[in-house]
């Protein structure tokens, strides 16, 4: 089967359903594609690389922040909510982008970043300078410390103190880095705001919002606050917990919702929350943001017990609220699934995060690359063949690896620095992306890569896999035109089979069976369409996932 083939008209642009089902690309902007060869990845960039995106057959672009930014936080530090950082291009630039993409028939999603600004915001330089219990102040969380210590012994998330202190003494709470000062929701200036930025987007075409941490914003941040020893966990809070997942920040979006809807088709909204499964209909629901993303086929090893768990859990929580469910692997938050799946399972039981691998500068253990590639490709058809929506992270289409190797010098991600190395942060997965097997920066741009890639990156590249039928890139655009030509209604039926392997069924017929034992298993009746390795025989060998219809 070629991918000519394979084409298929697009869905709709004017559906209002179309993110039900959609595979959604997730584009990290400064580690793209540079066009202007500073060395840091741009909207012409991405522009540059239309027929790319078109070539993978996604239906949308995820763009994770693009604002004016000092970048204490790879972006999600926003000085302005609504312009593009001078560095990454223009307004303009971002009209021409969502006319271009729309051409093509994709649709765009962007980042908003409500729970805190940067500290370079006007709003928090005017807070700067203006007197205690000012308007000003009030659109942050200012409060006087005990004695010299902050008002609380609350933790930030990415290490340290969660307030910090200004001139005149006062201190302000930032649950992220100190540059992230959190926005006081109780203050509707602040709400106001907020619509203003969902409608500027709106109105310049964008089709849908991934809300970053959906579950903060809303505080109780009443007197006196209580020490961090007293705080209920998370997972059990019910929305007890005064900083996290409170019932009251779903009437900030209901309001969104009900602005979202102004629009044709209505713009969509996805959550990112990390809230137990029980609590995350509340923020997917029609009359909230509408979909809310799941961690957990991320946060779950090889391993087909579990995968069965998470998949079924999850399919039955998106039912009852009637919203679908969205999975994913790999995000710009995470080591990347194809060195996951390489690393041996913690003793412990934990979830292999590879962040221990990652302090070692990714030499201990030895990642088993073959492994967590045959995984990661079998993983991905899996979850390509589930109901619901498939968020993919720039180069895991090229099977790419974390990069472990970056020297500290070169560490960007405050979650290293706050944790005073303790962590090694993010940036291993935010390498700019090889797209030649040689040259400066592999294809990159013309003036190198911001975050050092490794020598090893060109094996990986667009260019080294483009003509290859059984590489990873091809697998992943055989895969969706594949998925295009069979997708229907969001029903799942699955199939008894031998202990280790996933095996259901799809309206119309297709099947999707995954082997995660280790000896190989037959295949059922019908004809294979695709495989993420190749077959023995007639059975399907370990690590494999296989289409038939
Ligand atoms: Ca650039």
């Amino acid at each position: 089967m070629t991918s000519t083939e394979l084409q298929v008209p697009r869905a709709d642009l004017s559906d209002p359903n179309w993110w039900r089902q959609a595979v959604v690309y997730q584009i990290y902007p400064r580690s793209f594609a540079d066009a202007n060869g500073d060395g840091v990845g741009d909207l012409q960039g991405i522009i540059s690389r239309l027929p790319y995106l078109v070539s993978l057959g996604i239906d949308a672009v995820w763009l994770s922040p693009f604002y004016p930014s000092a970048l204490a936080d790879g972006g999600y530090d926003v000085d302005d909510y609504r312009d593009v950082d001078p560095r990454l291009g223009t307004l303009s630039d971002f009209d021409e982008l969502v006319e271009a993409l729309h051409g093509a028939g994709i649709k765009l999603i962007v980042d908003i970043v409500p729970n805190h600004s940067s500290d370079r915001h006007e709003w928090f330089r005017e807070a700067l300078a203006a007197p205690k219990d000012s308007p000003a102040r009030d659109r942050y969380i200012f409060r006087e410390g005990v004695g010299d210590q902050p008002p609380s012994d609350w933790d930030s998330v990415f290490g340290g103190s969660a307030w910090a202190q200004i001139e005149d003494g006062q201190w302000y709470l930032h649950l992220f880095a100190a540059e992230q000062p959190d926005l006081n929701w109780d203050n509707r200036e602040v709400r106001d705001d907020f619509i203003k930025t969902l409608r500027f987007w709106s109105d310049r075409g964008v089709d849908g919002f991934r809300v970053d941490v959906a579950h903060a914003l809303v505080k109780d941040l009443s007197e006196p606050l209580p020490s961090k020893t007293t705080l209920p966990r998370q997972s059990e809070s019910n929305g007890l917990h005064p900083l996290w997942d409170r019932d009251e920040v779903h009437d900030v979006y209901h309001e969104w919702r009900q602005v979202l809807n102004e629009y044709d088709p209505p713009r969509s909204a996805v959550a990112e929350a990390f809230v137990p499964a029980t609590r995350r209909a509340r923020y997917a629901s029609a009359k909230g943001l509408g979909q809310a993303f799941n961690f957990d086929l991320l946060q779950a090893d090889w391993d087909y017990d579990r995968f069965r768990q998470v998949i079924e859990e999850n399919l039955a929580l998106a039912e009852q609220n009637g919203s679908s469910s969205t999975w994913v692997f790999s995000n710009h938050d995470v080591v990347r699934h194809a060195t996951r799946y390489g690393l041996p399972k913690d003793p412990d039981g934990a979830w292999q995060d590879g962040k221990a691998w990652l302090l070692s500068n990714g030499t201990e253990p030895t990642v088993d690359v073959e492994q967590g590639l045959r995984r990661a490709r079998a993983a991905v058809l899996l979850m390509l063949a589930l109901p619901g929506s498939a968020y993919l992270y720039q180069g895991e289409e090229l099977g790419l690896q974390e990069v472990g190797e970056l020297p500290a010098a070169n560490l960007q991600d405050p979650a290293y620095f706050r944790s005073k190395g303790a962590e090694k942060g993010r940036d291993g997965c935010r390498v700019p992306l090889p797209w030649t097997v040689g040259g400066l920066s592999f294809g990159f741009g013309a003036g190198g890569s911001h975050l050092l890639q490794p020598k090893w990156f060109g094996t990986y590249s667009v260019e080294a896999q483009e003509g290859d039928a059984d590489s990873t890139l091809s697998l992943y655009r055989k895969a969706l035109a594949v998925r295009r030509g069979l997708q229907s209604s969001e029903d799942l039926e699955w199939v008894d089979g031998v202990d280790w392997s996933l095996h259901f069924q799809r309206p119309g017929g297709w099947q999707s069976i995954t082997n995660f034992g280790a000896a190989p298993i037959e295949l059922p009746d019908g004809a294979v369409v695709l495989s993420s390795a190749p077959l023995e025989g007639d059975k399907l060998p370990a690590d494999t996932t296989a289409w038939l219809i």
